[in-house]
């Protein structure tokens, strides 16, 4: 079989003191910490979209990544796709894999012949998983380039364009069922608006359940029964997207009866994007108990947009293992590097570098917050700070024995409160510490 990527052998791991750029530095699969292997921590994914279909494009200028396939065209070149992602997923040890269905198959002339195409490719796929052991971890719809979905998806003013977008994810679904997918996600793409002057919010809304509700009942009638993920972002490509931020997210859910049905894949650069650090929406998501999966890249933030760039901040990414540890693991999610390489990064071999260094980047992450928490640094802190809500008055707030009355009766007798200090620059500190030498 054609090797799409010559001289590039399987990346091994090396240790903290190799200066070997296609070498894994901390990313040690089978090692384990916290009482698993670090591979089953992480669940790494690779993105089909940006790895695969990304041509370097920008606003400003044309495609620039150096491809042996670039000369095919149509099918031939989806297929020899194939080919070359199993080969970049072998080589880096990555044991999952997420799609659009737009990323793996023409669009053809008609609906017809999307979907003939699909069946294909697919086959291609289901067998490529079988030799390799690779996985899905999730399959969605692209409902966002084609310019029918220029108002939208399943929020179009245009119903044609919504009966097509089920049309799409009900295949997604059936393709992400063969696959053995354990999630099926939804990004709302154009499902918001650019101006409210022409735009029936409620009706979008309604509209948007509806369709979540019909897929489902698809999900259950065919038996799929892979989670459903929402992925939250506020802006992009539309100026206001209605799947804002987990907080958006679950009062909309709510709203319309799908609390039980879906949780959230949580971006990086769309927490960001939205105003919150990382941890931020991650932590949001678990303590609502809808952490489902998450989306590892990192945005930059002199600029305003989705830059989708490979994760290398040590920091977000020690936070980021921090909250999936205490969520008690991230299945049957996982950490999908939605993200892809500068426009100036062309070459073949960086789309190994740009895997390595995020990998690297979660794996010392994790080795960070599982220490963090053994030693129980933040969380003892934490506690300490709370104990007022334990006992005596505090205890009747949290048990719900106290009301406005006795609350009042009480402050009148302790009007001089004793304050502590917060210790923000003494916890920086000491995890910096953890960082340098955990
Ligand atoms: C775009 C989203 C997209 C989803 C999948 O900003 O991140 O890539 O992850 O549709
Ligand atoms: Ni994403
Ligand atoms: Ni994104």
């Amino acid at each position: 079989m054609k090797e799409y990527f010559e001289g590039i052998g399987k990346i091994a791991y090396e240790g903290p003191d190799s200066t070997n750029t296609l070498a894994f530095k901390y990313y040690d699969a089978n090692k384990v910490v916290a009482g698993k292997p670090m591979k089953d921590h992480m669940r790494f994914a690779m993105s089909y979209w940006h790895t695969m279909t990304g041509g370097g494009n920008d606003p400003f200028g044309l495609p620039t990544m150096e491809r042996s396939y670039n000369e095919l065209e149509g099918m031939e070149l989806s297929k020899a796709r194939v080919d070359a992602a199993f080969e970049i997923m072998t080589k880096l040890g990555i044991e999952f894999f997420c799609f659009h269905d737009l990323d793996i198959a023409p669009e053809g002339d008609s609906l017809q012949e999307k979907l003939d195409n699909l069946d294909v490719i697919v086959e291609l796929i289901e067998a490529k998983m079988k030799d390799t052991g690779i996985k899905c971890l999730w399959g969605t719809t692209n409902g966002f380039s084609n310019p029918r979905f220029m108002h939208g998806a399943s929020t179009s003013p245009n119903a044609d364009s919504f009966a097509f977008a089920a049309a799409q994810v009900k295949k997604a679904i059936e393709i992400t069922h063969r696959l053995g997918g354990e999630n099926y996600v939804f990004w709302g793409g154009r499902e918001g608006y650019e101006t409210l002057l022409n735009t029936d919010v409620a009706l979008e809304n309604d509209n948007f359940a509806r369709f979540l509700h019909m897929a489902k009942d698809y999900a259950n009638k065919i038996g799929f029964t892979g989670q459903f993920l929402i992925e939250p972002k506020p802006k992009e490509p539309t100026k206001h997207q209605y799947d804002f931020d987990t907080m958006t997210v679950l009062g909309f859910l709510r709203k319309y009866d799908l609390q039980d049905v879906i949780k959230m894949n949580i971006e990086a650069n769309h927490a960001t994007l939205a105003g919150h650090t990382f941890q931020h929406e991650l932590l949001m998501s678990r303590i609502n108990g809808v952490l489902g999966s998450i989306d590892a890249n990192q945005g930059d933030m002199l600029l305003g947009w989705d830059t989708d760039q490979f994760p290398t901040n040590i920091y977000d990414a020690t936070m980021c293992m921090y909250e999936v540890l205490k969520n008690d693991g991230i299945a049957p999610g996982g950490l999908n590097f939605d993200a892809k390489l500068r426009r100036g990064s062309f070459k073949p071999d960086d789309i190994f570098i740009g895997y390595i260094a995020g990998m690297d980047t979660f794996a010392r992450g994790l080795e960070i917050a599982a220490k963090l928490l053994e030693d129980r640094v933040l969380e003892d802190f934490v506690q300490n700070r709370y104990r007022s809500y334990n006992e005596g008055v505090g205890k009747d707030i949290v048990d719900g024995k106290a009301d406005f009355e006795s609350l009042a009766a009480y402050a009148l007798k302790h009007d001089h409160i004793e304050m502590e200090s917060g210790r923000q620059e003494m916890l920086e500190d000491i995890v910096n510490r953890y960082i340098h030498r955990a």
